[in-house]
């Protein structure tokens, strides 16, 4: 216990530059374990020989939390010693291969963290990324060791009838006292981070599946008992990721099974153990009376990220921690690619990009901007949970996205096919990956530019891209002139110029696409161009253009930057109404309403004579939705007004506050000003026919969930009591979630007292069912606050028979929602929120400090608040860090806020 205490106290700096090589290589392990919830015991037998490479030295083991029974080397006891949570074995044999056999129990009901090996709903499941194994035996815990596993399994039959680990089942029986067996074989070495278990009480659906080559496989999902009728669509996601990968990169199942399982107690979204992904049940569990469009659609991408994990991930691992982009960014770019594959229709496509770069902008420009600002391949880190990040994930996917559009879609494919060449079952860096992308496309700009290129690995934060145009009516030019910069991060004072794709084409007055002449002597290049920025400033002239354009810059967001142009409202309104590119639309609208909102803000300190949307603008968002062609999904997105979160970003300082009071009033002056669009707009797109959680059919029912949302809005103010009762009455008549839950959020966020007897009538539909408890809980937390209603309510929520702080999903669904995702709400000017959030963060970092470090990066952004919230935050904070015994995970955290 002394160990442990004085192990977790040294938090110590992990640094890239002292990469080296283990000193050992583990050739075999097999494991057995017997199973049980208070003590489980694990044998862990292993061959290892000594890496001649590297100079000899002590064999070090990791654990943590493990009780050591004993330790053999070839059959004999030895001598060990312990260096904090490390196991240290001294005089191991100079030759060959060697046997080393370690037994330990651990407790898996008490294990809170959800890492290692847990208990949730009386079945066992592990995590092991990204240092969960150390957890369940003494290991080398680090993803450059890669060895092959069998595993036996041993537990009471009656209460585990179902027993998985990775691979292959080559054995099962029965043993003595009700107990039973079965061994695993996994047929691919593997880092141990990869390493999975699973026992329990579980069903699952089948599907056998014939590859191109002829071979058969297994598909598996298994839930518990009573949710086998939310499997089919998890099912069907896995059967078209299988197709797409073997498609579109030629990269087929190595497996002759592939399991998925679900359970409801997960730190983060799903995990790609190999062969046997585990999920959170949120990920998994859908059909149409529990799920919304935005679940299935979720649920199609993590399991199709997970999936292609198997390569990108699994095959090819990441050398150490600080490549983890290697595997998640390029995954993630992975399964963006699948959804928008999966579409039918091109303007989904688009759809599916706006969506992406809105989480990009929203969760990643902060971070980037903000104390946790690390580069998408770290120098350092504290504890690598923290580093699960959306710079990793996201901004890591955009960079892989820029390489695929410097050497194109099929020089993309040529890269991955090289890649895999080179590199398959190895453990690899990011630069190895960049290197093969670029050599299958020896004569691309991204070849040429290479060691530049690789700046968006190592320099962090949001370069800012300042474009300036200059139409010559007499030379018939037009010049588009480019600066850029990026702002300093903490440890990176000065950053060099990136490369930086901008996608641009011109857009006449009228609306049409004017054609492209770079040089005069040179055909038109058409109508869109790729410029490749290098330089700190830059710039491209035109020719014969014959009127003065309105520029399309950055084109389907071709790069992670903030692109300032100092645009009219009438270019805007022009690139609103005629852009060719969907995105540069959709921004357009944006920036038009990001601009009203900024200036609301500004100019009316006390918020009450903020001038408002213009009129302009709100003739433009009635001609998107009431526009012929446009599909229905486009539409939701150009009239959801940009986040609150969002126009904070824009701001110096921010009072939270201000932003929210300004953007309800952009949203009640929306409602009342289009009243009779949105009922034209709920009238004729609320009807579905049966139900499919297509793009088509969930674009129309995303945007009549919007027409009612400001339908009631607008009740609010005028005291209508129809749109009210017809919220009421479609919440209680919806034949799915996405209806129900959009008629419900409608009364909730409005403020209407029917919202009460609705929510009584949800919670007593759905009182078995947690996912859709947790949106229940969701939506409470984060209610529009009017008045300072909402954090009494969630205290109160959490007093709730059905709360409880041990679920993460649960925990989310109220603190989170609360905390990360209600700014008005969660900023009062009391001070109230605050005091509420650092109380959630001691506590949480008690049961579960991964999911505590996340929800202290609440405050990541108190700097820029404006006062009392400044130093209100401030207070909190160091009520926070004042705490002596808090894990790495928050420590790290609030110390880099604080720094
Ligand atoms: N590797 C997982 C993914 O697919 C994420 C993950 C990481 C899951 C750490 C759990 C965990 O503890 O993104």
């Amino acid at each position: 216990m002394l160990q442990l205490l004085e192990a977790s106290g040294a938090a110590t700096t992990v640094r890239r530059a002292d990469y080296s090589a283990p000193a050992f290589w583990i050739d075999t392990v097999a494991l057995t374990f017997d199973l049980d919830p208070a003590k489980t015991r694990v044998l862990n037998k292993m061959t290892l020989r000594r890496n001649p490479e590297v100079p000899a030295q002590a064999l070090r083991l990791d654990g943590d939390e493990l009780n050591l029974a004993r330790v053999l080397i070839n059959g004999a006891g030895c001598s060990f010693k312990m260096d904090g949570n490390q196991l240290v074995l001294e005089n191991l044999p100079q030759e060959g291969a060697f046997e080393l056999e370690i037994f330990t129990t651990c407790a898996p009901i008490k294990n809170t963290k959800l890492m290692g090996l847990y208990v949730s709903n009386d079945s066992f499941f592990t995590q092991c990324e990204a240092e969960g194994f150390r957890r369940i035996t003494y290991f080398m815990d680090r993803p450059d060791v890669m060895a092959s596993y069998s595993v036996t399994l041993r537990a009471d039959k009656a209460k585990y009838p179902v027993l998985l680990s990775n691979g292959n089942l080559v054995e099962q029986g029965d043993l003595e006292d009700g107990r039973h067996f079965a061994r695993w074989v996994d047929p691919h070495k593997k880092p141990c981070y990869l390493f999975a278990l699973v026992a329990g009480k579980l069903v699952a659906r089948e599907q056998r599946i014939v590859a191109r080559n002829g071979k058969e496989h297994l598909l598996q999902v298994y839930v518990r008992p009573g949710d086998m009728d939310k499997t089919e669509h998890a099912m069907q996601s896995l059967i078209n990721s299988v197709i797409w990968d073997e498609a579109r990169f030629g990269l087929p199942l190595d497996l002759e099974r592939f399991m998925i399982v679900a359970t409801s107690d997960f730190n983060m979204g799903a995990m790609e153990n190999k062969g046997l992904n585990i999920f959170n049940t949120k990920y998994v569990l859908a059909n149409q009376a529990t799920a919304t469009d935005v679940d299935f659609a979720n649920i199609e991408s993590v399991v199709g990220h997970e999936y292609f994990h198997n390569w990108t991930g699994n095959r090819i691992t990441c050398r150490d921690w600080f490549q983890l982009s290697l595997k998640e960014g390029l995954t993630v770019f992975r399964d963006q690619e699948f959804s928008m594959d999966l579409c039918a229709e091109p303007s989904a496509r688009a759809v599916k990009r706006i969506e992406d770069v809105r989480v990009l902008r929203t969760a990643q420009f902060p971070e980037d901007a903000g104390p946790m600002a690390h580069p998408v391949r770290p120098d350092s880190y504290i504890e690598i949970n923290n580093f699960y990040t959306v710079t990793i994930y996201e901004k890591g996917a955009e960079v892989v996205r820029m390489m695929q559009t410097l050497v194109g879609r099929s020089g993309f494919a040529k890269g991955m096919a090289l890649y895999f060449e080179r590199f398959d079952g190895q453990a690899v860096t990011c630069d190895d990956f960049a290197q093969a992308v670029a050599d299958a496309n020896p004569d691309s700009a991204l070849a040429k530019l290479l060691p530049q290129f690789k700046r968006w690995y190592s320099q962090a934060g949001t370069p800012r891209l300042q474009a300036r145009g200059d139409y010559n009516a007499a030379e018939r030019t037009y010049t588009l002139s480019f600066s850029q910069s990026c702002p300093a991060t903490p440890g990176q004072d000065n950053k060099e110029p990136f490369v930086i794709p901008v996608q641009l084409g011109l857009v006449g007055a009228s609306g049409a696409a004017l054609p492209l002449h770079i040089q005069s002597d040179l055909a038109s290049v058409g109508d869109s161009h790729l410029l490749v920025l290098t330089q700190a400033s830059e710039s491209i002239t035109f020719e014969n253009v014959n009127e003065e354009p309105v520029p399309s810059i950055l084109r389907g967001f071709s790069a992670p930057v903030i692109l300032d142009f100092d645009y009219t409202d009438a270019q805007l309104l022009t690139l609103l109404a005629h852009d060719h590119d969907p995105f540069n639309r959709w921004e357009a609208g944006q920036r038009l309403a990001l601009r009203s909102a900024i200036q609301s803000i500004v100019d009316s300190p006390d918020g009450i004579r903020a001038k408002g949307l213009n009129h302009a603008y709100v003739e433009a968002m009635r001609a998107v939705l009431r526009h012929p062609t446009l599909d229905a999904a486009f539409k939701e997105l150009v009239l959801t007004l940009p986040s609150e979160t969002y126009i904070a970003e824009q701001l110096d300082v921010v009072d939270p506050q201000r932003v929210h009071a300004v953007r309800e009033a952009m949203r009640e002056q929306l409602a009342r000003e289009l009243l009779a669009d949105w009922e034209w707009a709920f009238e004729t797109h609320k009807a579905n026919g049966s139900y499919r959680p297509d793009t088509l059919s969930s674009g129309r029912r995303a945007l009549a969930g919007l027409a009612l949302n400001y339908l009631c809005l607008a009740a609010r103010s005028s005291e209508d009591t129809v749109w009210p009762g017809k919220a009421y009455q479609r919440f209680k008549d919806a034949d799915n979630m996405t209806d129900r839950l959009n008629a419900l959020s409608a009364l909730v966020h409005s403020g209407h007292e029917l919202a009460k007897p609705a929510l009584a009538r949800f919670h007593s539909l759905f009182k078995g069912e947690e996912l859709v408890l947790d949106k229940w809980f969701a939506l409470q937390a984060g209610c529009c606050d009017r008045g300072g209603q909402v954090l009494p309510a969630v205290r109160a929520l959490m007093k709730h028979a059905d709360f409880n702080l041990k679920n993460p999903n649960r925990a989310r669904s109220v603190i989170f929602s609360y905390c990360s995702a209600n700014p008005g709400a969660f900023h009062r000017g009391d001070a109230a929120g605050y005091v509420f959030w650092s109380e959630q963060v001691l506590e949480l970092d008690t049961i579960n400090p991964q999911v505590a470090a996340r929800l202290a990066r609440a405050l990541d952004r108190w700097k820029k608040l404006a006062e009392p919230f400044k130093t209100a935050a401030h207070e909190a904070l160091k009520r926070v860090a004042a705490k002596a015994d808090l894990s790495n995970d928050v420590r790290e955290v609030i110390s880099r806020a604080l720094a």
